[in-house]
């Protein structure tokens, strides 16, 4: 049977990754399966940042035929759907968690963790944890780049937009007009720019401009910015501002509505991103991608980062498969030597090709899972 109604709990700790999946799964749940959703989100500010049609203000409010509730300590949450759904760590209150025991039968219970490629998420895929006290239980569902995990976040018409995008030159030269540019010229490196700042920032910039190969970074606002634009040595600059010094040219452009978001991504030759959402769809680009992980407390996102590049890695050669781990280990220890990234850079650069094919392939590899979406609805279906 599937289950009609849906409660999404989304708990925004910091940043964008949180409410961005989250919006990208209640609006899948919504218009590529046709079921009803409500998602209840404890910060509209961040979501309107994201979603600009999102009224930070509203209790309540229908966004893509998506019911959005503000959850706050004495919102009225109603009765429970046919699936709860916590994202990354959230729970549903305890008082909502009896009305869901009482229910008969009780919803289908899902705990939607964070995206890793190591190895125990297989194990824990879809384990389940029974409540201490109350007649429910909890599902583990771990999204993932291998068979035995739920897969990741693709929409139905993603592949077909993209490919419709690329063949169609028309439609990058009007995104670079909308952003106030003309396209790049022809033998340019475009490289989109998305991550949290640092160190490295700097000695990347530094060893492009000193590099003989045109580079252009478009730059959307992120915590990146700041690090760039003291780079070239202003305070702020206002979307379409162009910044040069020698072989690089820096060029703002205005947070993207996701989807613009995407073709920014499809655009370039190479896509940095951080976090979780855009380190997916920059998979989804099937272009190079350089990620910047969100760091964790003791370290923890190295192992993290080392198992996704060992997964994602298999097939390619060991040199490019090195390439890629030393440069992003460099990008994400915020390495002070434009030298020593610049030099790890032109290596990573040099197998662009090789990465290029390999990503495609990757990708293919990753629609073979079935989207995230998708699972999740037949894993609760199998359930109800
Ligand atoms: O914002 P993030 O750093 O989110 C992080 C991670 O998800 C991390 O795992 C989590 O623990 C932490 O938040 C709390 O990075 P992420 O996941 O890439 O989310 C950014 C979103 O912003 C993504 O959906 C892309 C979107 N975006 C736009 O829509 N327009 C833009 O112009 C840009 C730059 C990004």
């Amino acid at each position: 049977m599937t289950a009609r109604r849906w409660d999404l709990f989304c708990n925004v700790i910091d940043n964008f990754g949180d409410i961005a999946v989250s919006w990208r799964l209640a609006r899948q749940l919504h218009v590529d399966h046709g079921l009803a959703v409500r998602l209840w989100v404890d910060d509209l500010a961040t979501f309107h940042r994201l979603v600009s049609g999102v009224d930070a203000t509203a209790r309540v409010q229908h966004v893509d035929g998506v019911e959005i509730g503000h959850w706050t300590p004495d919102a009225d949450l109603g009765e429970p759907g046919d699936v709860v759904v916590d994202v990354f760590g959230s729970r549903a209150p305890d008082a909502f968690v009896e009305r869901m025991a009482r229910k008969a039968p009780p919803p289908v219970w899902i705990n939607l963790e964070y995206l890793s490629a190591e190895d125990w998420v297989e194990d824990c895929h879809g384990m389940q944890s029974p409540h201490p006290q109350l007649p429910i239980v909890r599902h583990f569902f771990f999204p993932g780049f291998t068979e035995a995990t739920g897969g990741l976040i693709e929409e139905r018409d993603l592949a077909l937009d993209r490919f419709s995008f690329l063949r169609d030159p028309a439609m990058a030269a009007a995104a670079w007009a909308g952003w106030h540019f003309d396209p790049p010229a022809a033998g340019t490196t475009v490289v989109s720019l998305f991550g949290y700042g640092g160190p490295s920032v700097a000695s990347m910039l530094e060893a492009w401009a000193s590099g003989d190969a045109p580079v252009c970074g478009v730059l959307p606002p992120s915590r990146m910015s700041r690090d760039v634009l003291a780079f070239f040595g202003v305070d702020g600059a206002l979307p379409g501002t162009r910044l040069v010094r020698d072989a690089l040219e820096v060029r703002t452009i205005p947070f993207q509505t996701q989807a613009g978001y995407d073709r920014l991504l499809w655009l370039s030759d190479c896509n940095f991103v951080r976090g979780e959402d855009s380190f997916v769809r920059a998979q989804w680009a099937e272009s190079p991608f350089v990620w910047q992980i969100y760091p964790q407390e003791g370290g923890a996102h190295w192992t993290k980062l080392h198992s996704f590049v060992n997964t994602y890695g298999e097939g390619l050669e060991e040199d490019a498969r090195d390439a890629v781990r030393e440069f992003w280990r460099l990008w994400n220890r915020g390495e002070t030597s434009a030298a020593n990234l610049g030099h790890a850079w032109r290596r990573f650069w040099s197998w662009r090709d090789d990465l290029r094919a390999h990503d495609a392939g990757w990708a293919a590899h990753l629609r073979t899972i079935g989207n995230l979406t998708e699972n999740l609805v037949r894993f609760s279906a199998a359930r109800i």
